[in-house]
């Protein structure tokens, strides 16, 4: 394990800072609350912490859209704050990753509003402006994620300018060098302050293509794209000329010779794409792109253990030499125990063998807040809605305020995240599982989560091996790790039956001290419903 970089099969805990924990009582947390439960993130046994935005912005996609890329927003605290943040993160061992929005600014940021204020100024050309076509209308067909055309007007300029997301999300001109190189020093900033990576946030949107082409819509029949509602237009289209342009290459080698300067970083992109995985294997292949991608192929709504081995034979076979980043829970979707658990009687139990399986992949893992708890998703009504996405698609897509409730704490009322009135309601039934209410018993899905982190963490198989999947195993799944010094059968339940399969391959001693139940009867691969069985061979 010594030999392998700390990011590959590493383990990041991913903090939302509006929601861990409030220290001043305005009711949104912030950077001083985060440092206080470091200590708690650290006894997971996890590697590294991912924050999400806290720099300046006017929080219209509550920090994805930034004003000045090098400051902390005053809700959640100054620089010093962020400092100390670090420091403590360093002092429990945990290496730090922060969210970089390169693709986009807020519509307050001082480059849009000077390349907004003349057709002429020297930022003019920073942002993506286009005139109109004869009739009025935007240049071409592009959507936004965030609902309608991608293009807003600008009645100073007389002109339409991109935006993937929302209008007051302006996308950044990648064509123009001074763009890439401020976006650069920009990161650098960071790296001297003590920053050990970057998620890189959408990372093959920076380009878009300059000839402004329609993009075609989606042959009848074929896969839609990356955000999964069907109700959503976007997912009509294939993203062929707004994103994941040719050019994005070169500047992702200049991203990686800059992290190559400071040792021991990383660098990990979200890649929204039709073509994910070619997108993902192209992005990380070698050593002078991006160290990770991020996948969203467990963020799915599909689930259950065809869909897992699918998408566990996908990556075998098209990953090549290439580097997974696994979450089943993030900010933008609903959390997996709701999102794949309907009808599931044991939650606590579920949520602890989708912890295995998040753990046991080839790849490094994130861990959402929370998800250590098995929080199902928050109901949060209409009238309490936050997210302006949420907002535009109600209710047949419910938005992403149900992952981003509080953390709970406590499980007195308010869950002990806020001395105020917190910005989104904390939902009642998260505060039976605070962590208040599972630190002190052996058998809660919190120390359930522990002890398998704790196990895996000594497991050179199943943080750094390649991976074989064993076919033929009906609903059981099945795959052998396999590092230079230790090979480990993964044997996994993820439904509420018991399985039972003949042993699929050659055992050695069974694993134990992970805390599950998967034991061997006769010839026969015993599985109760939401176990595991590790085994060496
Ligand atoms: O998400 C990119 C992205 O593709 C999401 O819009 C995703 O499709 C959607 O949220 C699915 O529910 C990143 C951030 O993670 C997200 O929070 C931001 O809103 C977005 O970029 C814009 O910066
Ligand atoms: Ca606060």
């Amino acid at each position: 394990i010594q030999s392998q970089p700390w990011w590959k099969g590493g383990i990041i805990y991913q903090i939302y800072p509006r929601s861990f924990l409030d220290s001043n009582g305005d009711g949104i947390g912030d950077l001083q609350g985060v440092t206080r439960k470091l200590p708690y993130v650290a006894s997971l046994g996890v590697d590294a912490i991912w924050l999400s935005p806290f720099f300046k912005s006017p929080m219209k996609d509550f920090g994805y859209d930034i004003s000045d890329y090098r400051g902390v927003d005053p809700i959640f605290g100054v620089m010093n704050d962020y400092r100390a943040l670090v420091a403590e993160a360093h002092r429990l061992g945990l290496k730090v990753i922060i969210d970089q929005v390169l693709s986009h600014t807020a519509e307050s940021h001082p480059w849009f509003e000077e390349s907004r204020s003349s057709r002429d100024n020297p930022k003019a050309d920073w942002f993506v402006w286009v005139d109109p076509k004869p009739d009025g209308t935007p240049p071409n067909n592009w959507l936004s994620i965030f609902g309608g055309s991608a293009w807003a007007w600008d009645s100073r300029r007389g002109q339409y300018y991109l935006h993937n997301f929302l209008a007051s999300q302006p996308d950044l001109n990648f064509h123009n060098a001074d763009v890439r190189q401020a976006q650069l020093d920009n990161m650098r900033f960071w790296l001297e302050l003590g920053a050990d990576g970057f998620r890189l946030d959408t990372v093959n949107f920076y380009y878009h293509s300059q000839g402004l082409e329609n993009n075609p819509a989606v042959p009848a029949g074929e896969n839609k794209t990356f955000v999964a509602k069907g109700m959503n237009p976007y997912t009509y289209q294939r993203h062929v000329y707004d994103l994941s342009q040719p050019e994005n290459l070169a500047f992702l080698e200049d991203l990686r010779e800059l992290m190559d300067e400071f040792p021991e970083t990383t660098l990990v992109g979200e890649i929204g794409d039709d073509r994910p995985l070619e997108r993902m294997a192209e992005y990380t292949r070698g050593s002078n792109r991006l160290h990770m991608a991020y996948s969203f192929d467990l963020l799915s709504d599909q689930h259950g253990p065809e869909w897992v081995r699918d998408v566990v034979r996908r990556f075998q076979k098209g990953l090549g030499d290439g580097w997974a980043c696994w979450a089943l829970s993030n900010h933008d979707v609903a959390r997996v125990v709701s999102r794949w658990g309907e009808g599931v009687e044991d939650l606590p139990a579920y949520a602890r063998v989708l912890m295995a399986l998040l753990l046991s992949l080839r790849g490094s893992a994130c861990i959402y807040q929370g998800e250590e708890l098995g929080l199902p998703e928050a109901w949060v009504p209409f009238e309490a809605l936050q997210d302006p996405y949420g907002i535009q698609f109600w209710p047949e897509f419910k938005g992403r305020d149900g992952c981003r409730t509080p953390m709970p704490w406590t499980s007195e009322d308010g869950g002990g995240f806020t001395a105020g009135t917190p910005w989104l309601p904390v939902d009642r039934h998260h505060l039976e599982l605070s962590v208040q209410s599972q630190e002190d018993n052996p058998d809660s899905t919190l120390n359930g989560v522990r002890r398998l982190i704790r196990w895996r963490q000594n497991q050179p198989a199943l943080v750094q091996g390649e991976l074989e999947l064993i076919e033929g195993t009906g609903d059981a799944l099945c795959w052998v790790r396999k590092a230079e010094n230790q090979s480990m059968l993964v044997a996994l339940n993820v439904t509420g039956r018991e399985l039972r399969t003949p042993v699929p391959c050659d055992i050695g001693r069974i694993a134990t001290g992970h805390g599950f139940a998967g034991y061997i009867d006769g010839g026969d691969l015993v599985l109760p419903p939401y176990q595991a069985l590790f085994a060496e061979l």
